[in-house]
């Protein structure tokens, strides 16, 4: 009989024994209940399968399922030890306004003292009668004490936390310069308290380096979500906005405890019906969700809507009637929405409609709208993602890199000022690795953003482990030198360099409604680390990973460690098995850019040109004999770039094209580092693996650590899958051997095609280099039911069978695997993978651990084909355990 994997339930261990997991977790609750004999936790072992004992006996942490949603906020209980250090915190909490934000700063600190602290704070009024907590903002701080005063004027959205006497009572404040910045501030001492911090010298004031710190979503209005790996849209269903918001309202939660002040809630390729007049109330319900948060609705908007919606001849932005449409749009907006952030445009990019059709400039555009919205305080976040995507690729000048800097720059000034540019970090399009983007550098009189994508398009699709902070904070350490002076892109989008009112961050987020938001727990450290660099782009990749680690995983020292030591190294080791030396994701650029198709970028008009040929590799982008791309940086910059020498290795592709037998500064070739890097970044996801199963007991929850673990097992599988496409595509290209002579040599597997086929028949795959061999077998009708088999002719011994098969995203094939006809494991191929074809998307592996394995034993895979997926094998590769 066939039966979908199962999940070990709570009580039982993969071994099938008694889980200690949970009495274990039971030393996190304290000193005194250490498993002593004639304990609680020995009591309970002994009654463990009598659930509602555990649930109600046991207050054991880890007996919570967690399944994500509550992210960082999940105000788990402290240790005993840990709430000693709080015995004299406040019992009231003291709200000195009535808005609506501060009551939902009140509701949310009673919320997490109560799940930490076990204390549910009474709500008092006026002057405090005891020892309490207050929250308001600074300028009503005077009504209950002349004396109360932040040591300095606070900016917007700041706050100030300090321990202070009022009326001979110890008192907590939580002060913001508005009541926003009192909402940041809760949910700042909150995190103070799940770290355990002690309190009794609170003194602390932040602000925000940034004025706008928005996330901008992608959402299309039938609920799909473009580049979205975490379920349907939390806005969308079917046309319309969802009729229950509650979704957006916690969505606003998570963003407002990091300081997140906007969210754009529409796809950037823009649907011009969300301007139409009945759907505008609509929004206005998204924005009613999210403001008790303090988050402003902003929407994406398609600049043809004049024409397409509002029944003009024209979108043309200089003319009049254009300009009314747009007057008149925000006025019915403010109308329904008074907070409304401001206007989303992509324009002349990627078939979208823009101000080229009517030879206007992007700067035209921006200001026709951004006049309309002036009176109402909202922004136009106009991007700079503008290129053409039909260049010629036979003309080696042609650079897409170029396109921002060269329409942008000479527009420098001729904006409004509630216009803002909104920048991608590199010059491309997030790939894993890519020089700042010089328009970063090249905007002194016009305010600029940075964009980040939080959603792992080209970094895994939330199926990898990646976490892109080191990534960002190259970007945003990176010095762009303007006019020889220090001035790193963070101090720039801040609006501290140019001096500029607005600026700040924009993540592209892509949240969804599966109940971890993400589609992967891990991937949420990039949404929570995109949103403090926002707050201070100061913080180290190390401070925030172990930040998110405590918050989301608890206390313990080595979940700490061996989680953040994973995050730390997660985007090299995406980068060493994808693309490295700065060719760019090595992915397939035309479908679905997750799995490797290194050929797919050359010879069309994209743009993601690596020039790879039979000789070399890497786009020459230098002034002398390039593209001229480098130019468009500071002189300073330039010399960074424009040699071969002084160019940094992990750069070189993306400036130089070079032969493969370049030596780089490692002293390697080019074409050994390419080989080396990709086995070394699958060795090290295989290790990531190891390590997470380290801390399995000290995790303390089985569904996340259950769904963590089956994503990094997922991910070894296609780091070799990479590692083999990437290093075979490139052996051949070049014809140079691997000096480790393993690229094409792997003389454990036993190919499909080589073994005996029932009903299974052999066929190429698309590109070759993805399927081991180029070819796979296939179940196809009229059989329904196929086997591979071969007999073992190695050593005897303990090997992990490893079953490299094909995930088709058209229907859920089933397989078995047998030894000497005893069922080993059987499993469903039913993953939603973006790809219906064979090849680098769907390729998968199935590992079995532990078999012992004679000469002359029988194994043999069956497959049953199920839709359009025809149960495809690729190889069987049987490893020796190492000892
Ligand atoms: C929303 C890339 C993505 C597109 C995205 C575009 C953009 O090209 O693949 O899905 O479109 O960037 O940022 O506008």
């Amino acid at each position: 009989m066939w039966a979908l994997p199962r999940l070990p339930s709570l009580f039982q261990s993969r071994k099938g024994e008694v889980d200690l997991t949970l009495c274990h977790s039971e030393r996190n609750v304290g000193s005194q209940r250490q498993l002593q004999p004639g304990s609680i936790g020995l009591r309970c072992l002994r009654v463990l399968a009598v659930t509602t004992f555990l649930t109600q006996i046991c207050p054991l942490r880890s007996a919570r399922a967690d399944n994500g949603y509550d992210a960082w906020l999940r105000y788990a209980p402290l240790t005993e030890t840990e709430r000693a250090k709080y015995g004299s915190f406040p019992a009231a909490v003291i709200v000195l306004n009535n808005s609506a934000l501060l009551h939902t700063a009140e509701a949310e600190f009673i919320r997490g003292v109560r799940g930490m602290l076990g204390r549910t704070l009474r709500v008092e009024k006026g002057v405090p009668q005891e020892s309490s907590v207050i929250l308001g903002t600074s300028a009503e701080l005077h009504s209950i004490g002349s004396h109360l005063r932040s040591p300095k004027n606070l900016s917007a959205d700041g706050y100030w936390l300090a321990k202070d006497r009022i009326r001979r009572h110890d008192c907590i404040i939580i002060a913001g310069s508005t009541d926003r910045g009192t909402l940041y501030g809760v949910f700042a001492l909150l995190r103070k308290i799940a770290f355990a911090e002690d309190l009794s010298h609170l003194q602390e004031m932040q602000e925000p380096a940034n004025p706008v710190r928005w996330v901008n979503d992608w959402d299309n209005l039938d609920g799909r979500i473009e580049r979205g790996y975490g379920g349907r849209s939390i806005f969308f269903a079917d046309g319309s906005v969802r009729p229950d918001l509650s979704r957006v309202s916690d969505y606003g939660r998570l963003l407002a405890s990091v300081g997140i002040n906007g969210c754009v809630v529409n796809n950037v390729n823009a649907d011009p019906r969300l301007l139409a007049p009945n759907f505008l109330p609509q929004l206005a319900r998204v924005a009613d969700a999210f403001r008790p948060w303090g988050v402003r609705l902003g929407i994406s908007v398609d600049l043809s809507s004049p024409k397409s919606l509002g029944g003009l001849d024209t979108f043309d932005p200089l003319d009049p009637r254009v300009r009314s449409w747009w007057k008149e749009k925000a006025i019915e907006i403010d109308h329904l929405i008074p907070d409304f952030a401001g206007f989303l445009v992509k324009a002349d990019s990627e078939g979208r409609a823009g101000p080229s059709s009517y030879g206007r400039t992007p700067a035209d555009a921006a200001n026709t709208v951004a006049r309309a919205l002036q009176p109402y305080g909202g922004m136009v976040m106009y991007r700079a993602f503008v290129y053409d995507h039909h260049l010629d690729w036979r003309n080696p000048k042609n650079d897409r890199a170029r396109a921002a800097y060269d329409i942008f720059h000479p527009l420098d000034g001729k904006f409004e000022d509630n216009v803002i540019i909104q920048i991608k970090h590199g010059p491309i399009d997030f790939q894993v690795r890519e020089p700042a983007s010089p328009l970063l550098g090249g905007l002194e009189k016009t305010s600029g953003a940075i964009e980040l994508q939080i959603t792992q398009e080209y970094m895994g699709q939330q199926r990898h482990l990646c976490f892109l902070v080191p990534m960002w904070k190259e970007t945003l350490d990176f010095d762009m030198r303007v006019g020889n002076h220090p001035t790193p892109v963070k101090n720039i989008v801040s609006g501290r360099v140019f001096h500029r009112a607005l600026g700040g961050f924009a993540g592209v987020a892509n949240v969804g409604l599966d109940a971890n938001w993400l589609g992967n727990p891990m991937a949420m450290a990039n949404l929570y680390g995109f949103a403090r660099l926002a707050w201070d782009p100061n913080l180290s990749s190390a401070a925030i990973a172990y930040e998110w680690t405590r918050l989301t995983l608890g206390n313990n020292p080595e979940v700490d460690r061996t989680v953040d030591a994973m995050l730390l190294s997660s985007w090299p080791t995406y980068e060493n098995y994808t693309g490295p030396l700065g060719a760019g994701t090595l992915t397939d650029i035309l479908g679905s850019h997750y799995g490797p198709g290194v050929e797919s970028s050359e010879r069309n008009g994209w743009g993601q040109w690596h020039r790879a040929d039979h000789d070399g590799i890497g786009m020459d982008r230098t002034v002398a004999t390039g593209t001229g791309y480098v130019g468009q940086y500071s002189p300073e910059v330039q010399k960074e770039f424009e040699t071969l020498a002084a160019t940094p290795d992990s750069l070189l592709l993306f400036f130089h094209h070079v032969s493969y037998t370049y030596r780089l500064k490692s002293g390697k070739t080019v074409i050994q580092h390419i080989y080396d890097s990709h086995y070394e970044g699958a060795e090290r996801v295989h290790e990531f693996v190891r390590m997470w199963e380290s801390i399995r007991n000290f995790v303390g929850d089985d569904e996340r650590y259950e769904s963590v673990l089956a994503r990094l097992k997922y991910q070894e599988g296609r780091a070799i899958v990479w590692r083999d496409a990437v290093c075979n595509w490139f052996l051949r290209v070049s014809g140079i051997p691997d000096a480790k002579s393993r690229v094409g040599q792997y003389p454990n597997r036993t190919e499909a095609e080589s073994m005996q086929l029932q009903g299974y028949e052999p066929v190429d795959v698309e590109p070759s280099e993805t399927a081991s061999g180029g070819k796979a077998v296939v179940c196809r009708a009229p059989a329904s039911n196929c086997a591979a088999s071969f007999h073992f002719s190695g050593a005897p011994g303990t090997y992990q069978l490893n079953v490299q098969y094909f995930d088709q995203n058209n229907g859920k094939a089933k397989f078995r695997i047998s030894l000497n006809g005893r069922q080993l494991d059987e499993w469903v191929a039913d993953d939603t993978l973006p790809n219906a074809k064979l090849g680098g998307d769907t390729s998968t592996r199935r590992q079995i651990r532990g078999v012992t394995l004679h000469q002359g034993d029988e194994i043999r895979i069956e497959g049953i084909p199920d839709g359009g997926e025809l149960a495809a094998l690729d190889y069987l590769e049987i490893e020796p355990v190492s000892k």
